[in-house]
């Protein structure tokens, strides 16, 4: 039977919500209320629907937002649909149901889900990056960066597949071949779009140290952006005779005090100086070896697990500080794409270059130790500073023996700048932003081309949005032009307006990062046709207070939406610096516990501990015949036999996904809701546990029953409650105001399982009272409000209230009712019970002592007499025996 009649009440009140639009914030609040701006990282609309995870981070911010409403914020609140993207165009390609129509069937999907869960979303502000409405507003910042230089074309590689004919994104790739058909894909350069965001590197790194983040964020961060500060050393080139010619091989180092030490130069396979360099006997190795190293990712070459490999170019390059002539090599451990795309390499100092020396018997040479005294050990590099030495030569000019690393890098640097051999320099891994996709389902590019050129015109701001053209056919067409190609007449029968000349129009699309860079400014004001947002609306939202997703975007999307924002800033657009105040990052959650026992090879169950597990068979036990043990997991029948218990992945082919459409059918959202929130921390990620699902759901029952009673004989509830309108008591009040404290820290903490357990604790005496008062029941059925809505609402109308209690003010904890509460405490003298004091319950017997013999019953008997003893039991009884 059912712990409450959840069916019912959930629906009555999700309509009532929606019919009244209750959750809607006005275009004209009352500015001079303060505001609260939460966010949840709005969903891609996947064909799959919701999944539990996502109204984890959901609930959490509806929490907030309804708690904030009822402290009379005003809140925005909104959801919408990140809704460009691969999934829904490769669906077209298998199917032909064309993108849109998936989209909008998904979203509905979503939409419908999200309502069922009761989450208090202003709908009126429901935006998708798909709408036209909303991407000529894409477009308009596109055109923004444009004018400023902060887009440009540039010819990139991209991951090519001959077989499919097409070009593929970094994630359809694996290992190297198609994900999907298993083909090989090269690296092939390709004319594509690029957003500048290396120019704003220094600003996004030095503003992340204002930001209320997850510490860890701000480190992946600064790590992406990957600021370093070194030296550019020119090498010059010699001749086989050892002259020097006319070419200079700038190398990109942190640690030019390790020059001494630099027995090799590498180039990166790609380094344009490369041909002049390599000689005549080694140019078919060389070609060789580029060849194969076209064909690997960045992440595979720096990978450093993976053996370095490379090939000697036969030249030699000169070695400022000292004058010897070092071997030029190729290899792939070194990047094109970073500094200079060449290294001094120095084995005895570096990991990547030692490996490298050991194999290709290239001398290593100490010039950094711990103290400057000892010498190197030839097992290992010295990676870390030090002292130097053997790092000195008369006829260069240069000693920096016996200096730590640091001074000795500037002594260096001063060195290089001087005899004109080099500079400090900055560098950043960070690298430009590849805006162009090769896909139908995305924002066009908003740009034209005259004939026979490739500089693009950028549309006139009257001329958006630029709409998609409808399409039927998006297969690739083979050569790599992307699939707009297709639509002949959108692309060709097209004007330029200031010239009336013919131009074609761009064919590739932006990524699926542009729409969500900026959206949290358009809830602010969905609706506007002339511009992004309206000023005064912006600067009374900005920035937005709580932003909660998950910490997969913790680089490329915040990255991405913080520099566009800083440009909207610079542009006027925006007034803060930052969007996003506060970020939260929940946990995963993953599936149930799974319990596993193993079998040695003659069929008896092993404790997992005693032996190799992987090498005996391991047989899944059901959770009940399952005990916890201390730490550990053991067989119930069986103690001595521990388990293997690990919580995996939610994945279909594990068998462990828990989907919420069933979880709302069997227990209500109410339940749902409360229920990933006293799963544990917010932030961490935890195992789903149906038992636990049933603990909250008994929870809610019993607050229901509390509140309305048992069910009658036919199974119904009477129609209103039974709080009665008599006084509270002291202890009832107590018990209330101890709750709001609770509950209102724990919130604004957002620390939501310690909440619960607070209304828990509250429940639970509530239970021992033998009746309800009106004025100790309707503050809780507000705290409990933000986590279980439904109920509450449902409750509140019974309790006689004719509006929604969404606004109603959040209760406030009364001090008064704070205190520590006092008990009555027995006093016994010489073993007979005299009378009773009143303490507080952490009182010291020093002070009950006290008490008791300035008590007028009770100082009769103390008074003028000697005390031999006294026990005290803290809340239970003192005891005072006399001397005779
Ligand atoms: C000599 C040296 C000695 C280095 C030593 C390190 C340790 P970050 O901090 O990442 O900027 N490097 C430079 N350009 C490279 C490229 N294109 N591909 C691969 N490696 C490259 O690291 C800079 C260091 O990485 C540079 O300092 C260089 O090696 C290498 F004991 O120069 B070093």
């Amino acid at each position: 039977r059912r712990a409450y009649p959840f069916p019912e009440i959930e629906p009555r009140w999700q309509r009532y919500w929606d019919e009244n639009r209750t959750f809607r914030t006005p275009d004209d609040v009352d500015t001079s209320k303060p505001k609260f701006y939460v966010l949840d990282m709005f969903p891609y609309p996947s064909g799959a629907g919701l999944h539990v995870g996502h109204p984890l981070g959901y609930t959490a911010t509806d929490i907030l937002a309804r708690f904030k409403r009822m402290k009379g914020f005003n809140v925005l609140h909104p959801m919408g649909w990140d809704a460009f993207g691969l999934p829904a165009e490769q669906y077209a390609i298998e199917t032909g149901t064309h993108p849109k129509i998936t989209t909008l069937r998904n979203i509905d999907r979503f939409r419908s889900q999200l309502k069922s869960l009761g989450f208090s979303y202003d709908w009126d502000r429901e935006l998708s990056t798909t709408e036209p409405e909303y991407y000529k507003w894409t477009q308009w910042i596109f055109l923004q960066l444009l004018k400023r230089g902060l887009a440009y074309q540039a010819e990139v590689p991209v991951n090519w597949c001959p077989a499919l004919g097409t070009v593929l994104a970094n994630e359809e790739v694996v290992d190297g071949v198609s994900e999907r058909g298993g083909h090989p894909v090269i690296r092939k350069p390709m004319r594509q779009w690029m957003l500048r965001i290396t120019a704003y590197a220094d600003r996004l790194l030095d503003d992340l140290d204002d930001l209320d983040w997850p510490e860890s964020i701000k480190e992946m961060q600064r790590n992406w952006i990957g600021r370093s500060e070194g030296a550019e050393v020119d090498f010059c080139v010699l001749d086989t005779d050892g002259q020097e010619r006319d070419i200079k091989i700038t190398v990109y180092t942190t640690r030019p005090d390790t020059i001494f030490g630099a027995t090799y130069l590498v180039l990166a396979p790609e380094h344009l100086l490369l041909s002049s360099i390599v000689s005549k006997d080694q140019s078919k190795h060389v070609a060789e070896y580029r060849e194969i190293a076209s064909r690997k990712s960045d992440l595979e070459r720096t990978e450093l697990q993976k053996e370095k490999t490379g090939v000697f170019s036969g030249g030699y390059a000169r070695n400022p500080a000292n004058g010897e002539a070092i071997p030029i090599w190729v290899a792939d451990y070194v990047l094109g794409s970073y500094g200079t795309g060449a290294i001094m390499a120095v084995p005895a100092h570096d990991m990547r270059d030692h490996e490298f020396a050991l194999r290709y018997d290239i001398p290593i040479r100490w010039v950094v130790t711990p103290d400057g005294v000892s010498s190197g050990d030839s097992e290992r590099p010295y990676s870390s500073e030090g002292i130097s030495v053997n790092s000195s030569n008369p006829r260069s000019g240069l000693d920096i023996n016996g200096l730590p690393s640091k001074e000795a890098a500037c002594k260096v640097i001063e060195w290089v700048e001087k005899t004109g051999n080099g500079n400090k320099k900055v560098n950043y891994k960070l690298r430009d932003w590849l805006f162009a996709r090769q896909r139908y389902w995305g924002e066009p590019i908003p740009v034209v081309f005259f004939k026979d050129t490739s500089e693009g015109v950028p549309l006139s701001e009257s001329e958006l949005p630029l709409t998609l053209p409808e399409l039927d056919d998006f297969t690739p067409t083979g050569t790599g032009e992307p699939p707009l190609s297709k639509a002949v007449s959108w692309v060709f029968e097209t004007r330029d307006p200031l010239s009336g000349k013919p131009v074609r129009r761009e064919t590739n699309t932006m990524p699926q990062w542009a729409g969500s860079c900026w959206y949290y400014l358009r809830f602010m004001d969905p609706k506007n046709s002339e511009a992004l947002v309206d000023k005064k609306k912006e600067m009374y939202w900005s920035p937005v207070d709580v932003y909660v997703g998950g910490a997969e975007h913790a680089v490329l999307h915040l990255l991405y939406s913080r520099f566009w924002h800083k440009v909207l800033y610079d542009i006027g657009v925006v007034s803060t610096k930052e969007p996003f105040k506060c970020v939260i990052n929940q946990g995963i959650i993953l599936g149930e516990v799974q319990y596993m026992a193993c079998r040695d090879s003659d069929g008896n169950f092993v404790s997992a501990d005693s032996v190799n597990a992987f090498g005996e068979h391991l047989e899944r036990i059901p959770e009940e015949k399952v005990m916890k043990s201390g730490d550990s997991f053991v067989l119930k029948d069986n103690p001595n036999i521990r388990l293997i218990a690990r919580a995996h992945k939610m994945s279909k082919s594990r068998g462990n996904v828990v989907n919420p459409d069933d979880v709302v059918f069997e227990y209500g959202a109410d339940s749902l809701r409360l229920y990933e929130m006293f799963m544990g921390p917010l932030r961490d990620s935890k195992a789903w546990n149906t038992g636990g699902i049933e603990g909250v759901y008994r929870f809610l029952g019993r607050v229901w029953r509390l509140v309305v009673g048992s069910p009658l004989p036919d199974g119904t509830y009477i129609d209103g409650t039974l709080a009665i309108d008599d006084k509270p008591s002291l202890e009832q009040l107590c018990c209330l105001h101890k709750c709001i404290e609770k509950v209102t820290e724990e919130i604004e903490g957002t620390r939501f399982n310690t909440g619960i357990s607070a209304m828990m604790e509250f429940v639970n005496a509530a239970y021992k009272w033998d009746k309800l008062p009106r004025s100790a029941i309707e503050p809780f059925v507000l705290l409990l409000s933000p986590y279980a809505p439904h109920l509450a609402e449902e409750l509140w109308f019974r309790l006689g209230h004719s509006n929604s209690l969404a606004y109603e003010p959040f209760p406030q904890a009364d001090p008064a009712y704070l205190k520590e509460s006092t008990v009555v405490l027995p006093v016994q003298i010489n073993g007979k019970t005299r009378g009773t004091i009143q303490v507080e319950e952490a009182c010291t017997e020093e002070d009950a002592f006290k008490l008791a013999s300035v008590d007028q019953k009770l100082s009769k008997y103390l008074d003028g007499r000697t005390v031999r003893k006294r026990i005290y039991v803290p809340r239970k009884i003192l005891n005072v025996i006399l001397e005779p």
